[in-house]
């Protein structure tokens, strides 16, 4: 399959500034007639092209007339005319049939309902157009369809008409006045319900705002309607930036590939990121709702006003609009526990992207298919960026060149090095060195050694950094890495003010004086770099800063890594000190100036997952039975205050207060700690919860407590959630994902009968990520040394990919970490990876995912 490369970039032959687009909508033959105004680009003659994937013209007119079959020709699913002049107007005709669009890409159906995705290469699947994102035009859209079977239709922009038709159809017309990129269209039929709401912005102009789902599920959509206001508003605050459309549109679909879509002025969500009630979803569900609205409002000017040129800059939208939402989110909740849950995300995605097969830098210099492209590097990894851009530029300065950024590409398709001008020439700062960010693959390594001179009262700060080998990228070279630090007095516990170091060699050394004791080292504070730092400090100095480093994630950090150290030391064999990692738990546990959300974020022990990266050659069975241990230790060394603390948080009434939300998320762990302390009681305590619980925070933390274990009110438990929520996917797909992500021996058996289950099946996403998302992040369970669990997923892979391989391929990555496992485990991984590529007719997406997982 063809390469797609950054350096073969060249601007579009011919550019389309106005389209108008005719739909007769049905859900078997959908006919498409398009009317482009087409222009040439530049003095060259080469013929119109317009991309289509599986589009068959009826007809095909310029400038009036219809062109006979030898005018045209069909290259690749492409459209290519030859047209004589420098502009001309060209219509074609199409039918769709979205009824049997399985991919969810282009027009599909969903529930009864019509909906459209087009980024990133959709469109082409809509009608013939040039599908890239620097071809921006001017939309009118006029729809048409039965009445009662879609009595509301809605389209980009702003309406500009509607009326009824004779045999019980009607229609609608919708303009679009901002020139757009193809993949920002966007239509819906159905029969929907309305939250209908205002917005005054800054400038007292009134924006009609509507979230569009199925009637019943109209009481859940509260809580995506105060976001998208709350998100107004801070972008106004923060960025001051203003919505720009009479109206503002936001449909929920339970069919989905992915989380959202912020077509302009109709935004188009999975279900999931926009219903919400205490009954069926938990306090993350209810940030994930506030953090996605948010996300995709925020595009309106950070991916829409201002584009992106090509794929290769998806990093330009999609990192700076993550920063921009975990911003928001910080501001709406707390700042410090925000801050610790994104980090473990990165760690989690990002950092083990960059350390496989699949690592590309945040702007990629090729790739196959696009849509493999929408990972956690891009995201994450490029909201890092922004965010070191902003430290190191401070928040007035950052803020100028923001608004010098969205005022001089306003209207453009741009790169993300027009962003980094634009920081450099509004912040007045060099980031030659910075821009190896966005060119170098993989997760750079600082070595931080502090040695202190008794004599001289100084303490030196040696950092050494090193940036792995990824493919296609062996050598690299030193980047710029900037450290928020802090020395602490060990006496005083007091530090004499942060630092921001900027380590730019690949050995650095940073003299402080006027220590006559060594200090102790707080690094990396805030996470201040997307970076792996590995320091000489002793148990005894991670212990002192897990209980006084005054930054909240450092101070976090501090007792991850008190963790680590005795998890790894166990596994390997080493006599470790756990009741240094007690003695912290219970410091924390019991300090009462804590806030009880960030008190259960530090008290929680590393994922496997995370362990499995600290090792060499990563060994899941030896993972979980040391944090199966230790968990055990600490469950009865601290037995008491886990029952006080249990009984301590329980609320009166369910609020959505940041205390509430803390509280929860602390009952939970001391839930969690008590079961697994092996007290009598522990399952009758944690099925007490879950039977009693008025939200599902705790109904499904209980389940999933339950579920680890061999109970028999582990099945009664699951049985009583399979028949509460059998009828609403949503929150079935949490029965579904908690069996899968258990810690039970027989997770994998389970998953294998799950995936038989009538509830199951492989054309809706959300179901397909619940069970084999979920099992593929189960480290112990999806390494099972019989192989089955590899093999589960690659026949997953492979019946899925007939459906949707965008969504196979997303479950391709787990199978390509073989190099990181034992040479039994690893060989089984590569088998699985090679029965997925003999298949026949393979999609572009799983062949690209299964093919560089073998490299
Ligand atoms: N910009 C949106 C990306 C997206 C997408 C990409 C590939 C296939 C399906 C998709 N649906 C949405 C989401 C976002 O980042 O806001
Ligand atoms: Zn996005």
């Amino acid at each position: 399959p063809l390469i797609i490369r950054r350096s073969d970039y060249r601007p579009p032959d011919w550019l389309v500034p106005e389209i108008t687009l005719d739909f007769d909508l049905d859900a078997a033959a959908t006919r498409v007639h398009a009317t482009l105004s087409v222009v040439r680009n530049g003095g060259q003659d080469r013929p119109l092209r317009l991309d289509g994937d599986g589009l068959l013209p009826l007809e095909v007119k310029v400038d009036g007339r219809a062109l006979g079959p030898d005018e045209w020709a069909l290259d690749g699913g492409a459209l290519v005319i030859a047209l004589p002049g420098q502009a001309h107007v060209v219509e074609t005709r199409v039918e769709l049939a979205p009824e049997g669009n399985s991919k969810l890409m282009g027009l599909y159906a969903s529930s009864g309902l019509l909906c459209t995705q087009c980024e990133a290469e959709g469109f082409r699947r809509i009608t013939f157009f040039p599908d890239r994102p620097d071809v921006l035009s001017r939309y009118t859209v006029r729809m048409e369809a039965d009445k009662a079977r879609y009595p509301v239709l809605l389209a980009n922009g702003d309406p500009v008409g509607q009326g009824d038709l004779p045999g019980g159809r009607h229609w609608a017309r919708w303009n679009d006045p901002f020139p757009k990129p193809c993949y920002l269209f966007a239509l819906v039929a159905g029969d929907l319900a309305c939250n209908a709401d205002r917005f005054v912005t800054m400038s007292g102009q009134e924006v009609a705002l509507g979230i569009w789902v199925k009637k019943a599920d109209l009481p859940r959509t509260a809580h995506a309607m105060k976001a998208l206001k709350d998100s107004m508003a801070w972008d106004e605050r923060v960025y001051g930036r203003e919505y720009d459309l009479d109206v503002f549109n936001i449909v929920a679909v339970a069919d989905f590939n992915f989380g959202a879509m912020e077509n302009k002025g109709l935004n188009i969500f999975n279900s999931r990121y926009i219903l919400a009630d205490p009954e069926t979803a938990t306090d993350l569900d209810y940030d994930g709702v506030e953090g996605v609205v948010a996300h995709e409002y925020f595009h309106n000017w950070s991916g829409n006003r201002i584009t992106c040129r090509d794929w290769f800059q998806l990093s330009l939208k999609e990192g700076f609009t993550v920063f921009r939402d975990q911003s928001f989110s910080a501001d709406m909740g707390s700042r410090a526990v925000k801050r610790i849950e994104d980090v473990r995300i990165l760690r989690a995605a990002q950092f083990q992207e960059d350390s496989g097969p699949l690592a590309h830098p945040v702007r990629p210099e090729s790739y196959m298919e696009i849509s493999n492209f929408y990972t956690a590097t891009i995201y994450n990894k490029g909201a890092e960026l922004i965010r070191m851009m902003a430290l190191m530029l401070g928040p007035e300065r950052f803020r100028a060149s923001t608004d010098l950024y969205f005022e001089r590409h306003d209207g453009e398709a741009a790169t993300c090095e027009d962003f980094v001008r634009a920081m450099e020439d509004g912040g007045g700062v060099d980031l030659a060195q910075f821009r190896l960010w966005y060119e170098q693959a993989g997760t750079p390594r600082v070595r931080a050694l502090l040695n202190h001179d008794a004599d001289a009262g100084t303490a030196e700060l040696v950092l050494e950094q090193t940036v792995p080998p990824t493919p296609g990228q062996p050598d690299k070279k030193p980047m710029a890495i900037p450290l928020r630090v802090a020395l602490f007095d060990p006496q005083s516990g007091q530090h004499r003010g942060d630092q921001l170091l900027m380590l730019t060699e690949a050995k650095q050394a940073f003299t402080f004086t006027g220590f006559a004791q060594p200090p102790v080292l707080s690094i990396n504070r805030g996470f201040s770099a997307p970076v792996i730092v590995e320091s000489n400090r002793s148990q005894a100095d991670l212990a002192f800063l897990s209980a006084r480093d005054d930054d909240p994630f450092a101070r976090y950090e501090a007792m991850q890594q008190l963790m680590v150290n005795v998890l790894v030391g166990s596994i390997g064999g080493q006599p470790v000190d756990e009741a240094a990692v007690v003695a912290a738990i219970r410091h924390t546990a019991t300090d009462p100036q804590l806030d009880p959300a960030f008190v259960a974020e530090a008290i929680r022990l590393p994922s496997e997952a995370y362990l499995g990266d600290q090792m060499a050659v990563v060994d899941p069975d030896a993972i979980h039975a040391a944090r199966e241990a230790l968990q055990r230790r600490i469950g009865e060394a601290l037995e008491p205050l886990w029952r006080d603390i249990h009984a301590g948080t329980k609320a009166n009434a369910f609020s959505l207060s940041p205390a509430a939300k803390g509280a929860r998320k602390l009952r939970n762990i001391a839930l969690h700690y008590l079961v697994a302390s092996g007290a009598q009681d522990g399952p009758e305590i944690a099925f007490g919860q879950f039977h009693e619980a008025d939200n599902m925070t705790e109904r499904q933390a209980a389940l999933a407590t339950l579920a680890n274990g061999a109970s028999d009110a582990r099945e009664a438990a699951l049985d009583i959630f399979y028949n509460r929520y059998r009828d609403d996917a949503l929150t079935l797909d949490k029965w579904f994902q908690t069996q899968a992500f258990a810690f039970h021996p027989d997770t994998v058996q389970l998953v294998a009968e799950l995936r038989e289950h009538k509830d199951f099946t492989l054309t809706n996403p959300n179901r397909v990520r619940s069970l084999f998302g979920a099992f593929a992040g189960n480290q112990w369970a999806f390494h099972d040394k019989s192989g089955k669990g590899y093999r589960l997923v690659a026949d997953c892979i492979i019946a899925l990919d007939k459906i949707n391989p965008q969504t196979a391929a997303r479950l391709v990555p787990p199978l390509g970490r073989w190099r990181r496992f034992d040479e039994g485990r690893a060989a089984m991984m590569r088998a699985e990876l090679e029965r997925i590529l003999t298949e026949p007719d393979l999609s572009r997406d799983v062949t690209e995912q299964a093919g560089k997982s073998l490299e």
